[in-house]
Order: structure tokens, then C-alpha cells, then sequence
């Protein structure tokens, strides 16, 4: 089995310092959490920017100003920006990241309901997402919330719009989207081309429920306060750093290694 991929997930949109307060947030406690993150195992940081406030934003400067300072403190993970940022953005404000040319970004491949939102992403806003991405070499993240998401994603492939490799974030249990279970989790992997890579992200309590399955399938992880911010019942967690290590702890338990970041870039296909 190929090395495991860890995602660290550290900030996202919808979490705040109110529900946790290790939740970084600026630019340097950002970089920190990422560092931290890559030194316990994790290959890829996934990243949302806050502005002053602590509000979602995609500024494309406050993002630079974080993949910066990241650099800066010498974090060398894959820095994967979002471009799905909140629920209600306009696509113009969600693209900036990617003129930013990193390795990699999402692509949210198709709309769900997000709690009481809405988020959206028909394919127009989704082939301008992808051919902007493949203008600047940027590997997607194919973010997939729902089994159709994958369809919609293999359809961009088909139009030319997807570079190469083919990778797959499956993310389950947001609320108004598909359950996280092993069963769909299951069923959602068979639905993809067989050299395809893929990772699941549960949502709350099926973060750990399924890194399990993933690390025996084959698949990657991801974990972090966008999609979880406890560590167990009732118990905060003190860090991301925190929530990768326990991802470590059972790859060994399972024999499987753990890829620092340049392995990710050969597993992904990164050149
Ligand atoms: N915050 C969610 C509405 C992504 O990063 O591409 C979208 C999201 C997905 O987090
Ligand atoms: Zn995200």
C-alpha cells in the first residue's frame, strides 16, 4: 500500500474562537499550527484565511501573507488553499488563491446544502475553477460531497479540464449532505477510476471513524478543527497537531507508513 497522506485541515470557515479557542487565525498562529501539523505527520495543509475580524475571507493577500509566513518558519507540506471559502461567496471572490499558483487547491465538485446554507458550485463556476487551475498548474482537490459529485468531476475529466491525475477528497457528514458512514464511504470510493487517490474527511465525531477505513482501503486522511473541533466527547482538542498525531498513531498500529510531504508530491503526482 502507498504511504499515507495526512491533510490537516487547520482552520476552515465555519469554526470560531468562541467554539474553540486554539482555533488559529492569523497569519503567524496559522504558520505555527502548520508547522506543528507537518512536524506530527501531516503532508498537506489545507487552508482558509480569516480577515481582522475573524471572518472568512478569501483575500488574496491574506493569503499570501500566511503561505508566507509559513514558508518563512520553514514549513515544506503541501499548501492546498480553498477555494470553496463560505457558503454565499461570489466564484470571483473564492478564485483569488489560485493566482497565488500553488501546488494545489480545491475544487468543490458540485452544490449541497451546507446546514441552512447553500453552497454552490454549478458546473459553469466549476469548469472555470478547473481550467483557471490547469492555466496555472494547480493540482485540484476534488472535493466531492455528495456519490453525484464524483460524476460531475469525471465529466470535467472527459471535457479536457482535469489535469492527469485524478485526486479525491471525499467528505462526509455535513448536514443536509451525505451521512458519513462506512457504507457510503464504501460506496463512494467504487464509484471512482481505479488510479485515482482519494482521502475522506468526516465531519465531528466521524473524523476518527473514518480514518480507520481509510487507513486499511488504501485511502488518505484528513483531519483538523475545519471539520472537527473535539478531540473526544466533551474534550476539546488542543491542536491540529494533536489530531494528526492519534491519524499517526493508528497508521503504525495498521503497518502503514506514514509520506512526509515530498512522498505526497510523488503519490499526487506533483511535479
Ligand atoms: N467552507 C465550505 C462551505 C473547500 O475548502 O473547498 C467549503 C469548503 C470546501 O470548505
Ligand atoms: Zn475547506
Amino acid at each position: 500500500m502507498e504511504k499515507l497522506i495526512i491533510t490537516a485541515a487547520i482552520c476552515g470557515a465555519e469554526v470560531s474562537k468562541e467554539d474553540n479557542p486554539n482555533l488559529p487565525i492569523t497569519a503567524q498562529e496559522l504558520a505555527e499550527e502548520a508547522l506543528k501539523a507537518e512536524q506530527s505527520g501531516a503532508s498537506i495543509i489545507h487552508l482558509h484565511v480569516r480577515d481582522r475580524a475573524g471572518n472568512p475571507t478569501q483575500d488574496k493577500e491574506i493569503f499570501k501573507k500566511a503561505i508566507c509566513e509559513m514558508k518563512k518558519i520553514g514549513v515544506k507540506a503541501i499548501i492546498q488553499p480553498s477555494t470553496g471559502g463560505a457558503a454565499g461567496m461570489s466564484w470571483q471572490e473564492r478564485i483569488q488563491p489560485i493566482y497565488l499558483e500553488p501546488e494545489m487547491a480545491t475544487l468543490d465538485c458540485g452544490t449541497t446544502n451546507f446546514g441552512d446554507e447553500i453552497f454552490i458550485n454549478d458546473l459553469p463556476l466549476m469548469r472555470n475553477f478547473a481550467l483557471e487551475m490547469k492555466k496555472f498548474n494547480v493540482l485540484p482537490e476534488l472535493e466531492c460531497f455528495e456519490v453525484g459529485h464524483i460524476y460531475n468531476a469525471l465529466k470535467l475529466k472527459k471535457e479536457g479540464l482535469l489535469n492527469n491525475h485524478l485526486h479525491f477528497d471525499l467528505v462526509l457528514g455535513v448536514p443536509g449532505a451525505m451521512p458519513a458512514s462506512i457504507k457510503n464511504l464504501l460506496f463512494m470510493v467504487e464509484q471512482l477510476p481505479k488510479d485515482a487517490t482519494w482521502t475522506a474527511a468526516g465531519v465531528g465525531r466521524y473524523q476518527l471513524e473514518l480514518a480507520y477505513p481509510s487507513i486499511i482501503m488504501g485511502g488518505h486522511v484528513r483531519v483538523g478543527f475545519e471539520d472537527n473541533i473535539f478531540y473526544k466527547k466533551g474534550e476539546l482538542a488542543i491542536s491540529n497537531a494533536q489530531l494528526v498525531k492519534r491519524v499517526v498513531r493508528l497508521a503504525k498500529e495498521y503497518k502503514r507508513k506514514i509520506a512526509n510531504p515530498n512522498q505526497a508530491r510523488e503519490i499526487l503526482k506533483i511535479e
